[in-house]
């Protein structure tokens, strides 16, 4: 399957200082030297050149120069596919580029799919499944915790643990067949008891790794926060002040914005989405009330609601009523405006505005004018969010959606394996529940998989990945 040797632009489409084209497999080296010219007259063909040597010259194509490159190549097993791989840097820029690996595949090379130079650094077992996800996480990350988080992943930190838990269980099943293989002899009741000790000890280690599955999305794909409040309180100046930019238009009118805008910011290290609002009251026409709808709508959506309230102005009776959306979901009182003379204080909040005493409704001063109170507010968001501290621990094993529902997947088998051999069920039963374990944790890393499952997760790669 892997006789063929493919070729993609690694460099994303546009234009730049350079563009690398890059190609793996067994005729990688004959393929570059189809259409490589070097540029001295001493220099051989690159099928000759040593591995992890430059070369300099021009990609040519019937005779005809098309570009001046640098040739990299990286030959088998020291690459990242542990193929040969040759990268020809050429000039950036749209045609360049596309003139190069147009050549390439004109003398032999089949064009990638995305994602298939990761593909096949894992089917020659260079990366498991968790590493080679971390590859696009390490691509998509958009914080350095997240960025900090794949590294650790890639580096294979997360593999180990995984491991190491599926031989722990792949040992107990060894334990428990074999005592299937003499149905005569009944299991010792101390040998049921260290069994159920081992299994709860991997029960719990698979909690732990469970518990760290949330922070992980949260800094994966960060968190979506809406800016609510009636017209003219100051949400888009707020979301501005929060992105650091000038991204909403911001009036002395009421009813200034009539679509919902979405943006990301990076809050103490979380990626969080910010999406200001048109404001909440009767709607004069229809485009305003196109744009309530959608405030609405991004009102139930959200995980954190910030409430922004004009510290200026009296409380209005729409501003008393309750939100929309789910109980008990996080909301942050913004109290904005507070360079002006007060006349709506902290202490003038109805105990509707501010919930319960237990889950009681932090309320953050601050002025989008002077910029007074932002940074308590992005302490308010982040505490919100994710109350502690993230953990260096905590960026070395974090599990994806997918990791998420396997490790689950095998903890109610391990629980269930422990359950019947409590109460003395047949040792046929426990097998059966640890071999699911085992082959549940087994398609983290990509012990047990199968071809769709390959195909899905290689397809969110870019194309020369
Ligand atoms: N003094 C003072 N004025 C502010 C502050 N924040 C916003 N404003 C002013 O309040 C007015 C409305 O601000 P916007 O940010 O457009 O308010 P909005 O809530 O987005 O309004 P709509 O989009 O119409 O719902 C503008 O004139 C802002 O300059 C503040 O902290 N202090
Ligand atoms: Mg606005």
């Amino acid at each position: 399957m892997l006789d063929d040797t493919i070729a993609a632009i690694a460099t994303p489409l546009g234009e730049g200082g350079l563009a690398v084209i890059r190609l793996s497999g067994p005729a990688a080296l004959a393929v570059a030297d189809r259409c490589f010219a070097p540029a001295g007259r001493a220099s051989g063909p690159l099928a000759r050149a040593a591995t992890h040597t430059l070369h300099y010259g021009h990609v040519v194509r019937a005779h005809q120069r098309l570009d001046e490159v640098i040739v990299a190549i990286m030959r088998a097993p020291r690459s990242y596919t542990r193929e040969d791989v040759v990268e020809i840097s050429c000039h950036g820029g749209l045609l360049p580029a596309r003139l190069v690996l147009e050549a390439v595949l004109a003398a032999g090379a089949r064009l990638a799919r995305p994602g298939e130079f990761t593909q096949r650094a894992f089917l020659n077992g260079r990366l498991d499944l968790a590493q080679a996800e971390a590859v696009a996480d390490l691509i998509h990350s958009r914080t350095e915790l997240a960025l900090r988080a794949a590294n650790e992943q890639l580096a294979g930190k997360l593999s180990r643990r995984i491991h190491e838990l599926r031989d722990q269980l792949m040992l107990t099943l060894a334990h428990v067949e074999a005592h299937l293989d003499f149905p005569d002899e009944d299991i010792a009741p101390d040998t049921r008891g260290q069994l159920v000790a081992r299994l709860e000890r991997g029960g719990e280690f698979m909690d732990t790794l469970l518990r760290t599955a949330h922070e992980g999305q949260l800094l994966r794909r960060g968190i979506r926060a809406v800016i609510v409040g009636r017209p003219n309180v100051g949400k888009s100046s707020l979301l501005n002040q929060l992105l650091g930019h000038e991204r909403a238009i911001v009036t002395p009118l009421p009813g200034t914005t009539r679509d919902t805008i979405e943006e990301t910011a990076n809050i103490r290290g979380l990626p969080v989405v910010f999406i200001d609002t048109a404001g909440l009251r009767e709607a004069g026409d229809e485009i305003e009330a196109e744009g309530i709808r959608r405030s609405r709508v991004s009102l139930e959506r959200a995980e954190l609601v910030l409430q922004v309230l004009d510290a200026s102005e009296p409380l209005t009776a729409r501003e008393l009523q309750p939100l929309a959306g789910p109980a008990g979901r996080k909301r942050i009182v913004v109290l904005n405006k507070a360079d002006l003379p007060a006349r709506l204080r902290r202490e003038d909040l109805p105990a509707a505005l501010l919930g319960d005493g237990a889950a009681s409704v932090p309320v953050i001063p601050v002025s989008c004018r002077t910029g007074e109170g932002l940074e308590p507010l992005k302490d308010a968001i982040k505490q919100a969010v994710w109350a502690g501290e993230v953990r260096a621990e905590m960026l070395e094993a974090m599990l994806n959606a997918r990791h998420q529902d396997a490790v689950r997947r095998a903890r109610e088998s391990v629980t269930r394996a422990i359950g019947a051999l409590r109460a003395d069920e047949g040792l046929e039963l426990v097998a059966a529940e640890l071999r699911l374990a085992a082959s549940a944790v087994g398609e983290v890393v990509g012990k047990t998989t199968t071809e769709d499952l390959l195909d899905a997760i290689f397809s969110q790669f870019c194309l020369g990945k």
